[in-house]
Parts: C-alpha cells; structure tokens; sequence
C-alpha cells in the first residue's frame, strides 16, 4: 500500500469533511463526564509503589487478575498486568477510600475533562459544529468548569417547568459531588523488575481507575425526559457510560431498571428524529452480565453504529458466545487483523448494526451493513478525517479546533499500520472480498456486509492516549454523517469525484 497515496488521501478527507459539518443541525451526547487526575508513571513512582507491598503478596493477587479495586493491592496488581501487555484497561472502584490513598502515597500530575461523553462533547464542540448537547446525569458545579467555553455547547436544564438549554456552567445541579478517576499513563521501554517478574513495557497505555460513588445512576431526569422535543433538530447521538450500570444497588434498584430507561431514553429520541442515527461508545465492561445485558439488550437492533477497539471486540464476541473467536482477536499474531475484520463482522450481524468501528494502533476498519445510503469512499472519508483528529488528540492531549488538527496533517501514516495491512491482502485478496486494485482503495465487499479499513497516522511520542479512542470513534461517526447531510443537500462531492474507476470510487452498497 502507498504511504504517499494515504498521505494525500488523509488531506482531501480532511477538507472535504471540514466543509461538510456545516450541514449537520445538532449532535446530542450523553451520558459520562467525569475529572480526570493523570498520573504519568515514572520508574521512580513505580518502585516507590512496589516498595509498600510484600512481592509475593503481589505476585499471588496478580494471578487471581481483580476485577474491582477494594484495596491498594489491587491497584498495583492491574497495573503490571496492563503494563506487561501494554494493554489499555479500566477497573472500577466502589471504595472512596482509594482515591485517599493515591492522594497520600502517589498524588497526580493535573486533572482535566475525562468521561467519553464529557471528551467527545468538548471535542465536537471545538470542531464547530452548530449544536452540541451534552447529557450528563450528575453534572456538578466543578465538572461543568471542565467543559469547552463555546456557544454552541449546551446541556438541558428545566426553569418553570420548561426544557432550556444552557451552557453546563449555567445549568449544573447543585448541591452534588464530583466523579474523579485516577488515570495511571506509562510509557513502552520502562523496565519492571518485581520479585520473579521482569519485563519491559512493550508500549504506550494506562490504566484507568474509574470510580463510581454510590449516588452515580446511569438515568434520564424524568421532567428532561418527558421534554425531549425541545432539544430541537438532531442529526446524531453518540451515547456512552452503560459500563456504570451495576447489578444491583443499595436501595434494591437492579440493572433491569437502568436498562429499561436507557432503553426508553433511546426509542424516544428516535421517535421524535426519525432520521437520527445513533453510536454507542463501548469500553470495558468487567462484569459479563452487564456486558452482555448492554450489548444484546440496549444496542442490539436500537442502535445504528458501535466504536470499540481490540480489547473490547474480543470481551464483547466473548459474551455473545464467540469464544474462539474472541481468543483469534486477543492472541493477535500474523493473523489478528483477519480475526478482528471476522470479529467486527460478527458484532455487525450479531448485533443487528449499521456499522461496527475498531480502532487499532495504525489502522482502522469500519465494517457495514448492505443499504447504508454512503458510498465506501464517504466511510473510508469518515475514518481518515478521525485519524487526523487523533493525531492532534496525541500530540497535544487535546482538540482545540480545526485549525490546529489542520496541522497535524504533518504527522505521519503508521508504517506499522500499513504493514498489519499488508497481511490483511492476502486474505481478502485470495477470499475473493476486493480485487487488488479495490483493496489499495481500502474497500472490502463481503457477501452480506461491506467494508473500508485505512492506515492511521501515529504520533510517535504522544502526549497522552486518555480519549483517543473516544476522539476517533466520534470524530468518524460525525464525518459520516456530515457527508451524508451534505450528500442530502445535492452538495456532496463523493457521488461526483472520481478516483480510480467510476464505478468502484462511487460504488454505492448493493443490497
Ligand atoms: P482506546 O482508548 O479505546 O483503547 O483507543 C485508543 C486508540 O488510540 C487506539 O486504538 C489507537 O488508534 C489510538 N492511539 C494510541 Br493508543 N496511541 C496513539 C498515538 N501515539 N497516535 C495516534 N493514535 C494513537
């Protein structure tokens, strides 16, 4: 595959989705803000971490891999099992007690907007888009400070009776506490030596503590609820934060009832937009139940579009009974991209989806549904103006707007990407998916589904990783449906552009 070709490819994307986000009326995003304290791991800071616990006390805790974080020992425990792999992961936290204990014994560098719907506002709000509104449940005083200063950011807020719409620092909820999670980044090369086990970090990751007070609800306010109508017109939802769900809760409330009004929350936006087209924002979810709960029962045939990355497309197949699979897609290897490109087609079907995206380190591949209304060079569009955007979010741990992703046009396509790619030819190649030539273009034409995967640009020394993956995920779903309303207003250019042949850069999906 041509470096320089994807290097283009990313430029024209880049403008071309740029002038189409005038077309979009609004995008509503709800559900999880949260602060977030970064803490970057120093060698220092870990021996310093390692030195207040027993080692083999460690090792065993280790082996038993918690699932949530009850005491200081767990911490260190999900940290060298994420550091090893170099896998990004988020345990959650239902002990106050933790975050004490960080502030004693580690303490934090800054803290910052965190939450997939608290970053993916911030970010749509500063690519300017007409409307943003931001949905969060428990927005505090102190968390609406964390929110872009910009106009077109609004959040609901009920004033004699009626819905109004204001910027988060006018319409947060007195009188409720912060959720604040720990993020622990650590950077590939740094060596861990802990009793029998020493390794090198093999990559840039973290792990994030998330935490969640007993008063956090993953709920629609009943009176915001019962006036939806007056967000006014939306094009998008990008919904995130069903992770937070628990089994059961203290007043006897059980996962059954936060489902249930997710779902409500869902079919009624629908109802009142009935063009709108819905992403849910996946993450880790550690408890199987819930996991599987979300996916079969709030996703599966209400939503439109799901962003998640490797990880969660192996533990999301593994609920859905995809074991094998779900092992292909976490072993990686020479064969993990087919595994992956297998695994996203599974959730597609599985899941009853429009489209399904997985991020990867130097690639992306966006597997849809026969029928959708854009053509693969407005998806594959889509997926190079997100990888723009991710390069800005790496190299200055945030979005400031389009001017300066603009100059992130200079960072680099992933060779490693392009090389993981290359693996991918043989198979869609010889499988008869695309022809050689279809496959430079990064299209793939399955029998029930079709496909657009690029090459990502990759900064070689990011600032942070927090929210890329989030900045990615939105950053696509709104190109795609940016093009798709410029396209609506007889603007689009992808329908008269031509790339190649005629009929494969405007191939439109056949059912
Ligand atoms: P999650 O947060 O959902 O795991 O997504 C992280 C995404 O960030 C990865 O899939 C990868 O595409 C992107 N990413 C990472 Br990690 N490091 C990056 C870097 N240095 N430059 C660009 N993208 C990066």
């Amino acid at each position: 595959m041509e470096f320089e070709e994807w290097e283009l490819r990313h430029k024209e994307a880049f403008f071309e989705i740029k002038e189409a986000l005038s077309y979009l009326e609004g995008i509503f995003v709800a559900y999880n803000s949260n602060i977030d304290a970064i803490k970057h791991l120093t060698p220092e800071d870990l021996c310093h971490l390692l030195e207040l616990f027993d080692q083999d006390a460690l090792q065993e805790r280790v082996e038993l891999y918690p699932r949530e974080i009850k005491e200081p020992l767990d911490i260190l425990a999900r940290l060298l099992l994420s550091m090893r792999e170099g896998k990004a992961a988020e345990v959650p936290t239902y002990t106050p007690e933790i975050h004490s204990w960080l502030k004693e014994n580690l303490g934090f560098d800054y803290a910052r907007m965190g939450g997939q719907a608290g970053i993916i506002t911030n970010l749509l709000a500063r690519l300017e888009l007409k409307k943003v509104v931001a949905y969060v449940p428990w927005l505090s005083e102190e968390q609406a400070g964390y929110f872009a200063n910009t106009k077109n950011l609004l959040h609901p807020k009920i004033e004699r009776g009626k819905l109004v719409l204001k910027h988060p620092k006018e319409a947060f909820k007195p009188n409720i506490g912060s959720k604040v999670n720990w993020i622990f980044e650590y950077s590939k090369g740094m060596l861990v030596d802990c009793g029998t086990d020493k390794f090198t970090v093999p990559r840039d990751n973290r792990l994030i503590l998330s935490s969640r007070p007993k008063w956090l609800r993953l709920e629609m306010d009943q009176q915001i609820y019962a006036a939806l109508d007056s967000l006014g017109p939306l094009d998008g939802a990008i919904l995130s934060g069903y992770q937070m769900i628990k089994e059961e809760y203290e007043d006897g409330a059980t996962y059954s009832d936060y489902v249930g009004n997710s779902v409500k929350a869902i079919e009624k936006l629908k109802a009142l937009n009935p063009g709108l087209r819905l992403h849910v924002e996946l993450t880790s979810i550690q408890n199987r139940l819930i996991r599987k709960t979300i996916l079969k029962e709030i996703i599966a045939g209400r939503i439109h579009s799901l962003g998640l990355d490797t990880v969660e497309v192996a533990n999301a197949l593994n609920v859905l009974g995809e074991e094998e699979l779900s092992y292909a897609v976490i072993k990686k290897g020479e064969n993990g991209i087919i595994a992956l490109y297998q695994g996203a087609v599974r959730l597609l079907q599985a899941l009853a989806l429009e489209r399904v995206h997985v991020h990867c380190l130097g690639f992306y591949i966006c597997v849809l549904a026969k029928g959708h209304p854009l053509n693969l060079k407005g998806h594959r569009n889509a997926l190079l103006f997100a990888s723009t955007l991710a390069a800005t979010k790496a190299l200055h741990g945030k979005v400031e707007g389009l001017l300066e992703s603009e100059a992130s046009l200079k960072v680099p396509v992933s060779e490693k990407g392009l090389e993981d790619l290359e693996n991918f030819k043989l198979y869609c190649v010889g499988r008869k998916l695309c022809t050689l030539d279809e496959f430079e273009y990064g299209y793939v034409y399955g029998r029930d589904h079709n496909a657009v995967f690029v090459p990502s640009k990759v900064v070689s020394e990011p600032k942070a990783t927090v929210g890329i993956g989030d900045t990615i995920s939105a950053g696509a779903f709104t190109g795609m449906l940016a093009l798709m309303k410029q396209n609506l207003a007889g603007k689009g250019k992808n329908s008269k552009r031509k790339e190649g042949s005629q009929t494969l850069e405007t191939r439109v999906f056949s059912a």
